[in-house]
C-alpha cells in the first residue's frame, strides 16, 4: 500500500451514494490510500445489502463517516447534505466522487493540488472515456454539453455531468441556499452553470472514466432526461434574460 498523501482536514472527500454495496469497500479504500482526508458517504435510503457494507466501512479508519438519509430522494439532496455537513464539521472544499468504481481514485492529488493551486475555482472533472462507455452517454453527454455552452456563452465547462469535481464550499453554500436546482441527476449541471454565473473560475481536468462490466447505474434515462431538459429550458431562460450582463462578462473569468 502507497502511503496516503497527507492533506490538511479542511478538504474532505463525498461520497454520494445509492445502492453502490458492491463497489464502494473498493472505492473508499483506495480513497484512504490516496488521501489522508474525512470521507463522507451520503447514503440515500440504499436497500439492505449497500447498508451491510457501510456500517462495516466506519470501522474500517476513523476517517470514514456514514450519513444516512431515508428515503431515497436524489444525488442532488445528497450533495447538497454533504456540502452542508462538511462545512459544519470545518472542510473549506469538498472533492466528490462516485461511488460505482468508475472514477480514476488515483486523481484525488491532482485535485487536491488544483484546490491549492486555486481555492476558490470550481474544479470540473473532465472524463477521458475508454471503449467501455455506452455510446448513449455520449450522445446525451454532447447535448448537455451545448446547452451548458449556451447558457454561460463560453467554453468554460468543458463536461456538466461528471460526477467528479472539486468546490469550494463558500462558492457552494451559498449557491444551494439560493437556487432550485433539482433533486436528482440534474444538480450537478445546473450548479456548475449557476457557479460560472456567479463568476467562479471553473477549471476541468482530464481524467480517466471507465464503466465496469455489469454495472449498476441509477441514471434513468427517461426521467433523468426530462428533469435535465426541464433544469436546461429554466437555465436557458434566466440566460436570455440576463444576456446584456453576461456578453460583458470579464474575459478572464471565462
Ligand atoms: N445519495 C444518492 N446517491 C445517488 C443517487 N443516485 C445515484 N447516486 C450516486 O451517484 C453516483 C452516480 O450514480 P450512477 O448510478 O453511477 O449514475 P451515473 O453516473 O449518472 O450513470 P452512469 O453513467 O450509468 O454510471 C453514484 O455514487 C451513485 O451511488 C441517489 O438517489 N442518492
Ligand atoms: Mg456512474
Amino acid at each position: 500500500m502507497t502511503a496516503a498523501r497527507e492533506i490538511d482536514a479542511t478538504i474532505w472527500i463525498l461520497i454520494p451514494i445509492f445502492n453502490h454495496g458492491t463497489t464502494i469497500a473498493g472505492v473508499v479504500r483506495r480513497v484512504l490510500e490516496a488521501v489522508d482526508a474525512p470521507v463522507l458517504i451520503v447514503d440515500d435510503g440504499s436497500d439492505a445489502p449497500t447498508r451491510e457494507v457501510l456500517s462495516k466501512l466506519e470501522a474500517v479508519s476513523t476517517r470514514v463517516r456514514v450519513h444516512r438519509l431515508e428515503p431515497n430522494r436524489g444525488k442532488g439532496v445528497a450533495l447538497r447534505t454533504g456540502f452542508r455537513l462538511a462545512r459544519d464539521g470545518g472542510a473549506t472544499h469538498v472533492i466528490h466522487l462516485d461511488a460505482d468504481g468508475q472514477h480514476e481514485i488515483g486523481d484525488l492529488p491532482r485535485f487536491v493540488a488544483a484546490i491549492d493551486a486555486e481555492p476558490n475555482a470550481l474544479i470540473l472533472g473532465k472524463p477521458v472515456f475508454d471503449a467501455s462507455v455506452p455510446r448513449v452517454r455520449l450522445y446525451g453527454r454532447q447535448f448537455s454539453r451545448v446547452v451548458v455552452w449556451l447558457c454561460t456563452l463560453s467554453f468554460a465547462v468543458d463536461d456538466p455531468l461528471c460526477g467528479y469535481r472539486a468546490v469550494p464550499l463558500d462558492l457552494a453554500l451559498p449557491i444551494v441556499e439560493r437556487e432550485t436546482l433539482g433533486d436528482r441527476m440534474q444538480f450537478e449541471p445546473g450548479f456548475a452553470v449557476v457557479a460560472y454565473w456567479a463568476g467562479a473560475p471553473v477549471r476541468n481536468l482530464e481524467t480517466r472514466v471507465r464503466y465496469l462490466p455489469g454495472g449498476l447505474s441509477n441514471f434513468d434515462g427517461l426521467r433523468d432526461t426530462l428533469r435535465m431538459a426541464r433544469l436546461y429550458a429554466r437555465l436557458l431562460a434566466r440566460s436570455l434574460a440576463h444576456l446584456p450582463s453576461r456578453l460583458t462578462r470579464p474575459a478572464e473569468l471565462a
